[in-house]
């Protein structure tokens, strides 16, 4: 009977963790805006995302030395989350959003390449 509800126990406890581990993961999604190798352009170039969630842009263009982007001038001071950051070939970059809103970015070398992520 004690082996019983010592297995009893443990199970609970490992449901519990298992349960935790969700929560977290679920909280701390990642989601890729990529840029393509020959192409100026973010992709997908709207994202929609859950505050709390993080954005990763990965740069896999060979073709330009560097894509540098910044929030859009003239938005909502509390949606100028993202200051200019500068994204060499390869490089990865990541921002996790805690507000909801939109926020409308651009890359200050390639004219048109735009991109807005969605923060509900
Ligand atoms: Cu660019």
């Amino acid at each position: 009977m004690k082996d019983f509800l010592g297995l009893v126990r443990c199970l609970l406890c490992l449901s519990l963790l298992i349960n935790v581990g969700q929560a977290v993961a679920d909280e701390g999604a990642v989601h890729d805006v990529v840029i393509p190798d020959g192409v100026d352009q973010f992709t997908p170039a709207i994202i929609s995302i859950s505050a709390g969630e993080t954005v990763r842009w990965i740069n896999n263009d060979t073709k330009q030395p560097s894509h540098d982007f910044a929030s859009l001038p003239g938005t909502k001071p509390e949606n100028k989350e993202l200051k200019v950051i500068e994204l060499k070939s390869g490089e990865m970059f990541e921002h996790t959003f805690s507000r909801p809103g939109e926020y409308i970015y651009f890359c200050y070398i390639h004219k048109g390449m735009i991109g807005k992520v969605v923060v509900k």
